[in-house]
């Protein structure tokens, strides 16, 4: 059996890169509804139930679909959500441009490690272009898209996760079939359209799916800063995941794949 080099990193963004949403965007999403006028706002049990929903502007239309004081007529409702998401992605940015949603630990080094190995990375996410950028250039600096070779956001595609398109866009950029590549993702949506586009998923549980049922990932664990608590297990408990790690599981994901040998 023949198992071929990693060559590309998909990085998933909220709540895998960082963990943004608790303090970053359910704030955002209130303060747009505050400068507004409205008196909704998204406690952190509501904001995770939202979650279910990708998405900040269908997050919105979802909310509006169960609230009796939002307007009743859809074309109205749909107005709104853009008109707060607007004004809800600008918060956004000011909060991460504020520097208050440092990446998670471990992913700089790992991102820092693929470069300098050769291994190409994108981004493959959700979220706005904007709000993705705004926490790009705090966190890497101006020049981050130097450490990207391709970068999918949520206005590039039709569907959002659990949609697998996303993924599919970032593989034909980069010119990969999907074995080639392993996402890093932390909620089941993400997961799930990984897979559906064929792609291995390792999974950094964050704070809003800590206990989420995930089922279809080659490893799953606390996040990329330690070795201990994965499955499967790593050796050695002091230090980080690194790209070794990431190739270790592939080979064993590889020994009882259902997709077939990696090529
Ligand atoms: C992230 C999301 C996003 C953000 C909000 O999902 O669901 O909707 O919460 O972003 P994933 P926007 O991590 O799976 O990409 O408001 O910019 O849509
Ligand atoms: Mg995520």
């Amino acid at each position: 059996m023949t198992t071929t080099v990693l060559q590309a990193l998909l990085w998933d963004v909220d709540g895998t890169l960082a963990e943004t949403e608790r303090d970053g965007h359910r704030v955002a999403f209130n303060r747009a509804f505050e400068a507004l006028g409205l008196p909704w706002r998204w406690d952190e049990a509501r904001y995770g139930e939202l979650l279910r929903v990708t998405g900040g502007r269908e997050r919105l239309m979802a909310d509006m679909a169960q609230r009796s004081d939002a307007p009743g007529n859809a074309g109205e409702r749909e107005i709104l959500a853009r008109e707060l998401h607007t004004i809800k992605s600008k918060h956004y940015a000011e909060l991460v441009s504020a520097a208050q949603l440092p990446l998670r630990p471990g992913v700089r080094e790992l991102i820092d490690e693929a470069a300098a190995a050769g291994v190409r990375q994108a981004i493959t996410t959700t979220t706005s272009r904007s709000s993705m950028a705004a926490l790009m250039r705090v966190n890497l600096g101006a020049d981050w898209q130097r450490c990207f070779a391709a970068v999918v956001c949520g206005e590039d595609v039709r569907h959002k996760k659990p949609d697998p398109e996303v993924f599919k866009q970032a593989l034909a950029l980069m010119n990969l079939s999907p074995l080639q590549a392993l996402a890093l993702e932390d909620s089941p949506g993400g997961v799930a359209g990984a897979r559906a586009a064929g792609v291995p998923v390792v999974v950094t549980r964050s704070s809003y799916f800590e206990h989420a049922d995930i089922e279809d990932a080659i490893a799953i664990g606390p996040g990329l800063h330690t070795r201990q608590g994965w499955q499967p297990a790593l050796a050695g408990a002091q230090g980080r995941v690194t790209l070794a790690d990431l190739q270790a599981w592939r080979v064993g994901f590889e020994s009882v794949s259902q997709f077939g040998p990696l090529n």
